[in-house]
């Protein structure tokens, strides 16, 4: 018999070296290398304890159901929105997501957005390198100290953006399911009046049905033609659609984009389009985040297998 926990891994990770590192302590298998992942459920499915596997992908109940002895999952990202939380919870099954270790990276890439998008950092590159810059000057640009920012989700990523807010002496004000205890700032009741109210609109709010398309069309034009919106949450807190033609026909000012509807599609309208960045959701894409985000992958299931607890559980799975 085979001592060591077996996991099962159901996506390439984002971490190259966290699958090598992982199958130095459990036995490990890949089923994103089987030709027929179904068949070797069917015949294999009964062996694993484990499954690892990261936020964009997560574990559905036909996947879960597919494992009757499993205990366990460990997702690398914060996001735990694709995780079946009925088929988990029905048989008791224990999940952990990587919490907080990212919010300084994703807080400095939704910054990094809005600094773009406003100052045209990367529409005035492509102006220099088309050698543009020899015939005409470049628009000029929209400013971004003292502004307005509407932070609509005052989590832990939310919180590290305000903080970040105050070094460009921004003005902020949030929109949260219930107003956050311990922030100075103004809460207001609806997306609709944070958007009517701010320039900058950062959308940090957790994906989900709950949340879905709470940026729609009536939020963008209260945002309106010198209003920037910014999403590093998930594509589908804000109806795309909606988005796409408020900025075709310019009812909001632009857009810094790291998450989509559907990706890694991202809607080709959009790439006419000189007032929005897009960036491949690389919020937490840094060598360091990402080596903190898999050492707390190794650190929930080595804490599981030893004493049944999980570091950092998904809220709805807590002890
Ligand atoms: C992804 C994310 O996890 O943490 C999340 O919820 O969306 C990202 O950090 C990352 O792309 C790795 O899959």
């Amino acid at each position: 018999m085979n001592p060591r926990p077996r996991l099962l891994v159901n996506g390439k990770l984002p971490q190259a070296a966290l699958e090598a590192r992982l199958a130095e302590t459990y036995d490990l298998h890949r089923l994103y290398e089987e030709a027929e992942p179904q068949a070797f459920l069917a015949a294999q499915g009964a062996s694993f304890d484990g499954i690892v596997t990261s936020a964009p992908l997560g574990a559905s109940a036909e996947l879960i159901d597919a494992l009757p002895r499993l205990k366990v999952i460990a997702g690398f990202g914060v996001g735990y929105e694709k995780y079946d939380e009925q088929a988990a919870r029905r048989r008791g099954i224990r999940v952990s997501n990587t919490p907080d270790v990212l919010n300084d990276c994703v807080a400095d890439l939704a910054f990094a957005l809005l600094l773009d998008v406003a100052r045209g950092v990367a529409a005035s590159d492509r102006f220099v390198r088309r050698g543009e810059w020899l015939r005409r000057r470049f628009p000029i640009a929209t400013r971004v100290s003292g502004k307005k920012l509407g932070i609509l989700g005052m989590g832990r990523i939310g919180r590290a953006v305000a903080r970040r807010a105050g070094g460009f002496g921004m003005e902020v004000g949030y929109c949260n399911t219930r107003p956050a205890a311990d922030s100075p700032h103004a809460c207001y009741a609806t997306p609709l009046e944070l958007a009517r109210w701010c320039d900058f609109l950062v959308v940090t709010a957790a994906g989900g049905a709950s949340t879905r398309h709470l940026v729609d069309a009536g939020v963008l034009d209260a945002l309106g033609p010198h209003g920037f919106l910014i999403n590093v949450a998930r594509g589908s807190v804000v109806d795309e659609q909606a988005l796409v033609l408020a900025l075709v026909e310019r009812r909001i000012a632009g857009a810094g984009l790291d998450v989509f509807a559907d990706e890694p599609r991202v809607p080709e309208a959009l790439f006419a389009l000189d007032n929005v960045v897009l960036c491949p959701h690389i919020a937490s894409g840094t060598e360091e985040t990402r080596a903190a985000m898999a050492d707390l992958v190794v650190e929930n299931l080595h804490s599981f297998f030893t004493t049944g607890r999980l570091k950092t559980p998904v809220p709805w799975s807590a002890d």
